[in-house]
Formats: structure tokens, C-alpha cells, sequence
């Protein structure tokens, strides 16, 4: 499970259903053009949190047909429905999903005891194996090595995927916990992540820049870092203009530019204006 996951876009049409054909095309660029090791499926950047429980299902089923077993697939089936959880947790399973994830719940002030129990119960409930998906900025969940290292002496508990900018905890995860699998979360930071050892990483971004991803990542394991700076800073200057435009939108929009069907984001997310669809235009022809 090491190496480069794309955190996958959904593409919804303007009603907000789920578009087959659009996701299938998404799932083939990833695969055949940005090549990269896996796919994370229903995290933060499939708009996982604005669906039904049905539809997170079909966005599961859609990818294991696509893929079937040409790259790695994660499945992402936190909710601060406990029940919900283990419910998906059960359905990626029994579909051949290779590892499960869940983010911290989050919303109520939920006490360490308590979040625990929630990562205990869902991993026990099936015979896979769990990634911890930690985002603090999102979540207002913050983890302390103490308490990773609580989580992780349940064996079925291998990694995090770490979507924070303390590196300082990375560090000190890395030396800590040698054997348990840490992927990168902020595709801003990859080469300073890659430095500090990560086993890999999971991001947006990847949907379009997975190539320059992969670059940064094997220069930096070569050691090649002032390589792997250059690709990184010209990586940074993508993403900076894709954060001020509009993640998600604009990364459908630089699809759609390559001919993938990527739709619209889900409401309340709102549609681009025209002037940003412009501007996404110009990134496209700019980066890619
Ligand atoms: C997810 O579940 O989709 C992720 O968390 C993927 C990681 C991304 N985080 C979010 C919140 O989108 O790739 C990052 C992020 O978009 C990127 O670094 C730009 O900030």
C-alpha cells in the first residue's frame, strides 16, 4: 500500500446525481495518464461528506468495476455515524477495497476514549486493515503521538494519512512508529514530507499533477533534492492558483480541458463564474 494515492474527484451533473460515465473517465485518467499507485475513494475531495449513504456505495462499486485490481484502492468510510461507518466499512470490504480509512469524527467535541472506540469498532467489525485520516485544519481533531501510539497497538491500525503541516509530530511519528504506514496529506508540502520519510501520500491534486507528484517523490527517496525543489515550486505555483480559484471546481475544469467528463461539485458547493472558469482555462493551458 506505499507509494502515490490521487484523493479521487467525483464528477455530479448539475443536479448533483452522481455521473457514471464522467467518474469512469476520471478514474482512467488518474490510472492511464497520471499513473498513479491507488486511489483513494470518498475522501474530502470526492465531496464525500454532502452524500447519502447509497451513493457513497455506487462511488465505491463504479471504482472496483473500473479498476478492478490494475492499481491500489483505499476506501474512506468515516462518518460521525458510528453505524454508518461499519456499514461501509463491510461493503468496500466484501468488494475487495485493500485498506479502509476513516476520518477522526468530528463535529461534536468527541474525547480521545471515544474516538478510540470508534476507530476499534469499525476496524474490528471486518478483516481489513485501517488508515487513520487525520486533518486537524478540518476536523478540529488533534492527535498527540501519545495517542497515535495508543491507536496503533491495535495491529489492524497501519498507518495515518497525515493532512497537517506539523512536521515536528511527522518527524517524530516517523522515528516512532518505523513499521506503520504514513502517507503524506498536503500535496504542498510533499517534498518536505518525502524528506521525513513518508511511506506516501494521498492528494487532490494528483488528479491532474500526479506526474509532477512523482517526480518530486522519487527524487527526493534518490536524494535529489534540488531537483525535486524545482518541481515542487513549480508544483506550489500550480496549487496556489488553484487554492485562490477554487479547489475542487478548478480541478474538474483542468479535466474537463483534457477531455474528462468531471462535472460539477455538489451543492452547497457553488459552480464557478465565468471569469473563474476563464481562469481555470488558463491554469490548464499554463500546467498541463
Ligand atoms: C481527501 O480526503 O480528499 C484529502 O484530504 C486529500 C488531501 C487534500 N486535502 C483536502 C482537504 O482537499 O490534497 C490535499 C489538498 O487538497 C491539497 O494539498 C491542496 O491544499
Amino acid at each position: 500500500m506505499k507509494g502515490l494515492f490521487t484523493a479521487l474527484i467525483v464528477s455530479y451533473d448539475k443536479d448533483g446525481e452522481i455521473n457514471e460515465k464522467g467518474l469512469r473517465e476520471i478514474i482512467r485518467y488518474n490510472v492511464d495518464v497520471c499513473k498513479v499507485d491507488g486511489l483513494y475513494v470518498n475522501g474530502s475531495t470526492g465531496e464525500n461528506f454532502m452524500i447519502s449513504t447509497e451513493e457513497k456505495k455506487q462511488i465505491f462499486r463504479i471504482v472496483k468495476d473500473e479498476v478492478k485490481d490494475q492499481v491500489e484502492l483505499i476506501a474512506q468510510v468515516g462518518s460521525i455515524n458510528l453505524k454508518e461507518s461499519i456499514e461501509l466499512a463491510k461493503y468496500a470490504t466484501d468488494l475487495g477495497y485493500g485498506a479502509l480509512s476513516a476520518v477522526t469524527p468530528f463535529y461534536y467535541k468527541f474525547d480521545f476514549e471515544e474516538i478510540k472506540h470508534y476507530y476499534n469498532e469499525i476496524i474490528n467489525s471486518v478483516d481489513n486493515k485501517m488508515i487513520i485520516y487525520s486533518i486537524p485544519f478540518l476536523t478540529g481533531v488533534n492527535i498527540s503521538l501519545e495517542q497515535f501510539a495508543e491507536l496503533f497497538e491495535n495491529e489492524k491500525i497501519i498507518g495515518v494519512k497525515f493532512t497537517a503541516g506539523d512536521f515536528y509530530l511527522l518527524e517524530r511519528m516517523r522515528k516512532t512508529f518505523p513499521d506503520k504506514l504514513l502517507y503524506a496529506g498536503f500535496d504542498e508540502m510533499l517534498l518536505s514530507a518525502a524528506v521525513l520519510g513518508v511511506d506516501g501520500a494521498i492528494g487532490s491534486t494528483f488528479n491532474v499533477n500526479g506526474q509532477r507528484a512523482r517526480e518530486i517523490y522519487e527524487l527526493a527517496n534518490k536524494g535529489e533534492i534540488a531537483k525535486a525543489r524545482e518541481i515542487q515550486h513549480e508544483t506550489n505555483d500550480f496549487i496556489t492558483e488553484l487554492l485562490n480559484n477554487g479547489l475542487y471546481q478548478t480541478l474538474k475544469e483542468i479535466l474537463k480541458e483534457k477531455g474528462v467528463d468531471a462535472g460539477y461539485c455538489r451543492q452547497p458547493m457553488k459552480e464557478l463564474s465565468e471569469e473563474k472558469v476563464d481562469t481555470a482555462k488558463r491554469i490548464a493551458a499554463t500546467y498541463f
